[in-house]
C-alpha cells in the first residue's frame, strides 16, 4: 500500500477526525453528475452509513440513465431542504401513520395525521425552524462551489456555517473549503476516496469497503480514464483499480452498462452513416446524412453521432468540404461543415442559410424542409461555391458530364425484416435479386 501515502498525513487525519465528529453529513457530487462524482458520493454514503451517520446525497441535475445500474443510485436526491423551511416532525416509532392530509381554513393550516391504530400525543411532535440539518458538507469531484449551482446559490449561509471538505482531482480546483484534499495527479476522485475509507475503517474497526463500495469507486476510475485509454491513466490508477477488484468490484458490470450497451447503438449508427457517404471528387465534397429513421433503427440518440464528422474528415483524402446533415426530432435539419484547408471558407456557405461559424468549421439549421430536399439544396450550393473557386467551367461540365445538374444523394437504407420462419436453422441462402425489383436504397435523383 505504498502508493496510499500520497495524501499528506495531516490532511487525512483532519478529514478523518472531522468525519468522526460529525453525525449529519451532506455529500455533494458535481453537477452535471458523472461516473466519478456519483461513484464518490454514493460510496461515501454507504461507508458513512456503516458508521451510523445520517447521510444525504444531493445533486442539482438529474442522474443520467446510464448510471441506473449503480448500487444505491436511488438515494441521490435533487432538492435540499432550505433553512427557511419550517419542518414538523412526527415520531412514528410506536404508532404507524396511515394517511396525511392538510387543509387551509381562514389563516390556519391543519395537518391531519391518521394513525393505523393507537393515538399520537403532543410528545410525538417536533418542530424544526431555520435549523441547519447538517454538521458536515463533503463536496466530491467539484472544482468550485459555483458548479453546485442552486444547491450552493440558495444556501450560501449554510456553506459558511458548516465545515466543508473538498475532495477533488481537477487542476482548476479553487480550494474553497476548510479542508481541501485536491490531488491533480489522481485519475479520479474515487481514487482519493479509497485510501481515505481504508484508513477510516481501520480506525473505526469497521470494514467500510464492500463489493458495492468497490464497484462505485472503480466506476469513477473507469469513466474518468475512458476505460484506461486516456493519458491520465497513471500507474496509481491501475494499482487502485486492481485493489478495488480484489475488494470485489464488479468490473464487467461497469463495462457492460457504461460502454458495451451504449457503444453498440453508437456503432450501428456510425456504420449506417458511414455506409451512406457520398463523394463528389470533382467538387471535392464528402457528406452524409442522419435521418430520424436511422436513429430509430439503430436505437441511438442524435448526440451519439458525436465526432463522426471528424471521422469523415480523416477518412476522406482529397475532400475540401466535409458535411454532416442531421434530422432532429422536430424535423429541422442541422448541418455541420468542416473544411480541410484555410482557403476554403465554409462559414460563407453557412451564412447563405443564416448560420455561421469559423472558416474551417461552421454550421446552420434548416426548418420546414424534408431531409432529401435540404440535402439536394445544400449540396447544389456547395458545388456552386466550389465550381467558382476551382474554376470549373460550366461549358466544360456540360460536355464532359452527363448529369451535370444532378445531385446524387446519400442512400436511403431499408432494413428488411428477417424471414425467420422460412429459414431452417443453420441454413443461409441469400434471396436472389430479380432484375425488375427496385434495388434497395437506390440513389434518389432530383432533376432540374
Ligand atoms: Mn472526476
Amino acid at each position: 500500500m505504498a502508493l496510499n501515502n500520497k495524501m499528506p498525513d495531516s490532511t487525512q487525519k483532519n478529514i478523518i477526525d472531522l468525519i468522526k465528529r460529525s453525525s449529519k453529513v451532506l455529500v455533494l457530487p458535481s453537477s452535471p453528475p458523472d461516473g466519478d462524482s456519483l461513484g464518490s458520493a454514493i460510496a461515501l454514503y454507504i461507508a458513512l452509513k456503516k458508521l451510523n451517520k445520517e447521510v444525504t446525497v444531493i445533486c442539482g441535475d438529474p442522474v443520467p440513465e446510464v448510471f441506473d445500474f449503480l448500487p444505491n443510485i436511488n438515494i441521490v436526491g435533487n432538492k435540499l431542504v432550505s433553512s427557511n423551511d419550517f419542518i414538523i416532525t412526527i415520531d412514528c416509532k410506536k404508532i404507524k401513520v396511515d394517511k396525511i392530509k392538510s387543509s387551509i381554513e381562514d389563516d390556519r393550516v391543519n395537518i391531519i395525521i391518521s394513525p393505523t391504530e393507537g393515538q399520537f400525543s403532543e410528545n410525538d411532535i417536533f418542530f424544526n425552524k431555520g435549523k441547519i440539518a447538517y454538521d458536515l458538507i463533503i463536496t466530491v469531484d467539484t472544482a468550485e462551489l459555483g458548479q453546485l449551482r442552486a444547491i450552493y446559490e440558495n444556501n450560501i449561509e449554510m456553506f459558511n456555517q458548516i465545515p466543508v471538505i473538498n475532495i477533488d482531482h481537477h487542476v482548476s480546483n479553487t480550494h474553497f473549503a476548510k479542508i481541501n484534499y485536491v490531488d491533480i495527479m489522481a485519475a479520479s476522485t474515487t481514487e482519493l476516496i479509497l485510501p481515505l475509507l481504508e484508513e477510516l475503517g481501520k480506525e473505526e474497526k469497521t470494514e467500510l469497503i464492500d463489493e458495492d463500495v468497490a464497484t462505485l469507486l472503480l466506476t469513477g476510475i473507469i469513466t474518468d480514464t475512458g476505460s484506461f485509454q486516456n493519458a491520465n491513466t497513471t500507474p496509481r490508477a491501475f494499482e487502485k483499480a486492481s485493489e478495488l477488484i480484489a475488494y470485489g468490484a464488479r468490473q464487467q458490470e461497469i463495462i457492460q452498462y457504461i460502454y458495451k450497451t451504449k457503444q453498440l447503438s453508437q456503432l450501428k449508427l456510425w456504420g449506417r452513416v458511414l455506409s451512406k457517404i457520398q463523394t463528389d471528387e470533382k467538387h471535392r465534397v464528402v457528406w452524409s446524412v442522419v435521418s430520424q429513421q436511422d436513429l430509430l433503427d439503430t436505437g441511438s440518440e442524435v448526440e451519439e453521432t458525436g465526432d463522426i464528422i471528424d471521422e469523415l474528415m480523416t477518412n476522406a483524402p482529397g475532400a475540401e468540404i466535409v458535411l454532416l446533415m442531421k434530422q432532429k426530432k422536430d424535423k429541422s435539419i442541422s448541418v455541420s461543415m468542416r473544411s480541410t484547408s484555410p482557403v476554403v471558407d465554409v462559414s460563407k456557405i453557412a451564412e447563405v442559410y443564416g448560420g455561421g461559424g469559423h472558416t474551417q468549421a461552421a454550421g446552420f439549421r434548416i426548418e420546414n424542409m424534408e431531409l432529401r430536399e435540404a440535402e439536394y439544396d445544400v449540396i447544389k450550393k456547395i458545388k456552386e461555391y466550389q465550381a467558382e473557386r476551382l474554376n470549373i467551367i460550366r461549358e466544360d461540365e456540360k460536355v464532359t458530364e452527363k448529369d451535370n445538374d444532378t445531385v446524387e444523394l446519400a442512400e436511403e437504407i431499408i432494413v428488411e425484416e428477417p424471414k425467420e420462419k422460412k429459414k431452417k436453422k443453420g441454413e443461409f441462402k441469400p434471396k436472389p435479386k430479380k432484375e425488375e425489383e427496385k434495388p434497395i436504397g437506390s440513389p434518389y435523383r432530383f432533376e432540374d
